[in-house]
């Protein structure tokens, strides 16, 4: 996998996407664009650069000072080399999308989509991912610490690394608290119960056959995220909190050849971390 070591030559048309094969944002930014190939005759250039977040790539000097300072993918650059205008949140990475793909935003589900997506991206996916992998958080810590232990990083770099180490500390140590995961699996709950509700008032007595979760003959934004938030659940032994309904939806979309493609038979776990 590369290192994201140096600034990378970039065509004028072309969009980078910094991405991780175990990153479930990643995934569903990836999927915005996989499963609706097909459904757009406009052409997004992306060069894709896969960022090895386990191996602490995204913790490199050019990745937190120029590409992301919160050391995260996915992040897409726009063409041009627009400077600081690097969309760093896999929400916003999608709306991007919805210009060139405009299946992902119908407008009679828009605002329904934004909410929904909203709620979904509330929920802190590092809870219910390790939540009996509580070593994850120590190996991030210890990983930046390591950086900062060297006493010739540059003045920007020490700082960018500690700005990283904050974040680890605010956001990824503590959310895996007995009462956080709590109330994490309790937010993932109400989201999921809302999709089971949706996706049974499109298959309910009408002869809708369409397979996404508003009835649509293309598949959302919504779904686009959904999926590898339910393959993420799977994949971690949370099964328990998916409806049958649910279920179903997913097995289906698992058997597309976007979705087969994209994964590669890949989990959407780190196999350290299963
Ligand atoms: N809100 C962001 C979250 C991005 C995020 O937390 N990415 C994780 C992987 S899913 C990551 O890069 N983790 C590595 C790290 O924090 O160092 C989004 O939706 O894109």
């Amino acid at each position: 996998m590369s290192t994201i070591a140096n600034t990378p030559n970039v065509l004028e048309d072309q969009h980078i996407l910094y991405y991780n094969d175990y990153s479930v944002c990643s995934l569903m930014v990836r999927a915005s664009i996989a499963l609706c190939n097909g459904y757009t005759d406009k052409c997004l250039n992306i060069d894709e650069q896969p960022v090895n977040i386990h191996l602490g790539d995204q913790n490199s000097e050019y990745f937190l000072c120029e590409v992301n300072p919160k050391g995260t993918v996915p992040v897409l650059t726009l063409p041009n080399n627009i400077r600081g205008r690097n969309i760093t949140d896999s929400i916003d990475i999608t709306a991007y999308f919805g210009k060139y793909y405009p299946c992902l935003y119908p407008m009679e589900f828009s605002n329904e989509i934004g909410s929904l997506l909203g709620e979904l991206h509330a929920i802190n996916f590092f809870s219910l991912t390790y939540t009996h992998k509580p070593q994850r958080a120590s190996d991030m810590e210890n990983a930046v610490e390591k950086r900062l232990s060297d006493p010739n990083i540059s003045a920007r770099y020490r700082k960018a690394l500690q700005f990283k180490r904050d974040i680890i500390h605010n956001t990824r140590t503590p959310a895996l608290t007995v009462s956080v995961i709590k109330d994490e699996e309790s937010k993932a709950t109400s989201f999921l119960s809302k999709l089971t509700e949706l996706l049974e008032h499109t298959s309910n007595g009408s002869s809708n056959t369409s397979q996404w979760i508003f009835g649509s003959l293309e598949p959302t934004a919504l779904d686009a995220h959904t999926i590898p938030f339910l393959a993420r659940l799977f994949d971690v032994g949370r099964e328990d909190m998916v409806s049958e309904r649910l279920k179903t939806y997913a097995c289906r979309a698992f058997k597309t050849k976007a979705w087969i493609d994209m994964m590669g038979g890949r989990k959407t776990v780190f196999s350290a971390y299963l």
